[in-house]
């Protein structure tokens, strides 16, 4: 089932792992647009581009960092340019530098909140007002928590409360935004191979604690998280709002 055909889809820090999964799923579903951000080399989102252009989905691309409140109005507008409107929003960009708490400078903290939960802020504010003025009006946004929300980690002291409050943020923004027929929900991956832990991994007993954790004995893969992006983009989930879904491979339901 096509669930994306139509709609012009915007991602932020497409070019790699969960965004990058993203991309590639919006685009197997028939989306018309993609306008993906990035803040890696021009290598790899052109790499991307050329394979979602196979697809028959056109895309533009929009370099920045997120934290600069400027970025979120270059993407939009480069959208709005490229397509006319945007219809989904993923905001995914975000980074998680493990340091441990009592001698975490502020810097790695203060950089840390600055992309994961201010940047997340711009962006979704700056959809929100073109999904609000663009006619017909409204749109669905989705913006990537993390299990991390609800559990905390040694070395994520800094991270997991920009991801609790990235929850926070979709839940006020689907009442403050319910009336424009904008929808905002949060996705709350869990352990995901990707660039941002792959360090942390690579330690062989914390990789086979955290696989052991999981129901399913695996760690999840960023096409894990795809799927249930574009469902609650998509017009199946139409009366989805405010809400949160754990895709964690079981891991949060495990107390041992
Ligand atoms: P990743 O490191 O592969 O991707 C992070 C993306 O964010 C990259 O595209 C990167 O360029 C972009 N980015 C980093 N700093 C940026 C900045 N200042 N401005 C703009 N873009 C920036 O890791 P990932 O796992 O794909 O992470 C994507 C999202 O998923 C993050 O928000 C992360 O917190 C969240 N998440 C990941 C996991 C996991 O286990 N991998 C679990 C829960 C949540
Ligand atoms: C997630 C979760 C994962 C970790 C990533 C970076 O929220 O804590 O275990 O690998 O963040």
């Amino acid at each position: 089932m096509a669930l994306a055909s139509n709609k012009v889809v915007c991602i932020t820090g497409a070019s790699r792992g969960i965004g990058r999964g993203c991309a590639l799923e919006f685009a197997k579903h028939g989306a018309s647009g993609l306008v993906l951000h990035y803040f890696e080399t021009d290598e790899e989102i052109l790499s991307l581009k050329a394979e979602i252009e196979t697809y028959n989905t056109r895309v533009v691309t929009v370099y920045g960092d997120i934290s600069d409140p400027a970025t979120s109005t270059k993407i939009v507008q480069s959208g709005v340019d490229t397509f006319g409107r945007i219809d989904v929003l993923v905001s995914n960009a975000g980074i998680c530098p493990f340091h441990e708490f009592l001698s975490m400078p502020l810097e790695i903290y203060e950089r840390t909140r600055k992309v994961n939960l201010d940047g997340s802020f711009y962006i979704v504010q700056a959809v929100a007002n073109q999904m609000k003025n663009q006619t017909p009006q409204g749109g669905a946004i989705v913006a990537i928590s993390s299990i991390s929300a609800f559990f905390g980690g040694e070395f994520q002291c800094h991270y997991t409360p920009t991801k609790a409050a990235i929850l926070s943020l979709m839940q006020s923004c689907a009442i403050a935004l319910g009336k424009y027929d904008i929808r905002a929900n949060a996705v709350l991956p869990g352990t995901i191979a990707t660039d941002i832990n792959k360090e942390d991994l690579s330690d062989s007993d914390k990789r086979e604690y955290m696989i052991k954790r999981t129901a399913l004995g695996r760690l999840g893969a960023p096409d894990d998280i795809a799927g249930p992006v574009v469902f609650l983009a998509s017009d199946l989930a139409k009366y989805i709002t405010g809400t949160s879904l754990l895709v964690d491979g079981g891991m949060g339901s495990n107390l041992q």
